[in-house]
């Protein structure tokens, strides 16, 4: 059985980019392979972090991957701080790692630019991915298209570390959706779709209601001309709503462009905002569920103690080739 593993940061609120790009996939993956899910926190406090909402979002986020469908009888769920490998892990990696490498991160280069203090945790983030990974002995990673170049640098580094130390790392392969993969900024669609975006007309947030789903769709920024037409160049804006309506209907945009013809962007818009509002229904209310139930922290330990006795398989394995006592 192949394994796989995945995170989400809990560092904001989780969007229809996060769901379309990454954890809708985690759901059908967990009938296929060994599954791994993590609330990755430790990368969220590499920008700063109020302590209590932390603690809040990542039990948000560990409710909404239940809420989306992820079985804890099939998968493992659990929160990244529980096990003490990844940082571990992460610090042997980072000896092996390039500055240069680093240095040449885009996700770093934009979230640094601009600012005059950000810490060395930033830096070294993709590290502690590549570590996140690779203590898995990980075949797949389902992510979005904006986390490809770490995965590169994961891949990278397990196959140093096999050369210098012998082969005792899996080489992961990154799980990268044709559509959805990139869902685009509702008020500028030449950005992606962001949790850390100021403007939360950005973005649709999975447990935002009804109508302000319906409010953000019609103010999403389209373009001059009324023709729904797939055309990322000249109607990015359009082209990405055609997307998202894709995505969750399963239908080609050439189908959904033949649907809408002569009629403009408001039906498309009204329609579009429905299909979206079925299905976060049908989250939200599991959601409630599942945290009126109590069950998620317990949950989260058994699951901690399934990743911890996995990982520390591998640290100990890391550990020995290096030549660390053991
Ligand atoms: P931030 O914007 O603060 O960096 P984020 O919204 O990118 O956060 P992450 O926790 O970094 O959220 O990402 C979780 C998963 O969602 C990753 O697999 C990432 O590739 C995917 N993802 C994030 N944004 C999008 C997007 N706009 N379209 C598709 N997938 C996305
Ligand atoms: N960097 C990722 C979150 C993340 C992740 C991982 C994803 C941390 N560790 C391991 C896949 C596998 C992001 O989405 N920003």
């Amino acid at each position: 059985m192949k394994r796989v593993f995945s995170g989400v940061q809990p560092s904001g609120e989780l969007h229809i980019g996060n769901y379309l790009g990454a954890i809708r996939q985690f759901v059908q993956l967990q009938d296929q392979a060994d599954c791994f899910f993590c609330v990755v926190n430790l990368h969220a406090v590499t920008v700063p972090q109020d302590p209590a909402v932390l603690r809040q979002k990542t039990l948000e986020v560990a409710t909404l991957y239940l809420a989306v469908g992820i079985d804890p009888l099939k998968a493992t769920v659990f929160v990244q701080s529980e096990v003490p490998a990844h940082a571990e892990l992460a610090w042997m990696l980072q000896c092996l790692t390039y500055y240069g490498e680093l240095s040449r991160m885009t996700q770093f280069k934009d979230k640094s630019i601009g600012k005059q203090n950000f810490s060395v945790g930033l830096f070294t983030y993709p590290t502690l991915m590549a570590a996140d990974i690779l203590l898995y002995q990980t075949d797949i990673v389902p992510v979005g298209q904006d986390q490809k170049q770490h995965l590169e640098l994961a891949r990278d580094l397990a196959q140093r570390f096999n050369q210098r130390y012998g082969p005792i790392l899996r080489v992961p392969e990154p799980m990268i959706g044709e559509v959805g993969a990139k869902i685009m900024a509702l008020d500028d669609p030449g950005k992606k779709m962001s949790k850390s975006a100021d403007n939360i007309n950005n973005r649709i947030n999975l447990m935002d209601d009804a109508k302000t789903v319906q409010k953000k769709i019609a103010r999403a920024v389209t373009d001059s001309g009324n023709e729904v037409r797939y055309d990322p160049e000249y109607k990015p804006g359009v082209s990405n709503l055609m997307s998202i309506y894709s995505t969750f209907s399963g239908e080609s945009v050439a189908t959904i462009a033949s649907r809408y013809t002569g009629q403009g962007y408001g039906a498309f818009k009204g329609d579009l905002a429905e299909l979206i509002n079925r299905e976060l229904g049908v989250i939200q209310k599991r959601y409630q569920e599942l945290k009126a139930s109590g069950t998620v922290e317990e949950i989260l330990s058994q699951g901690a103690t399934k990743a911890r006795q996995v990982a520390e398989e591998t640290l100990q394995q890391v550990k020995e080739k290096m030549g660390f006592i053991v």
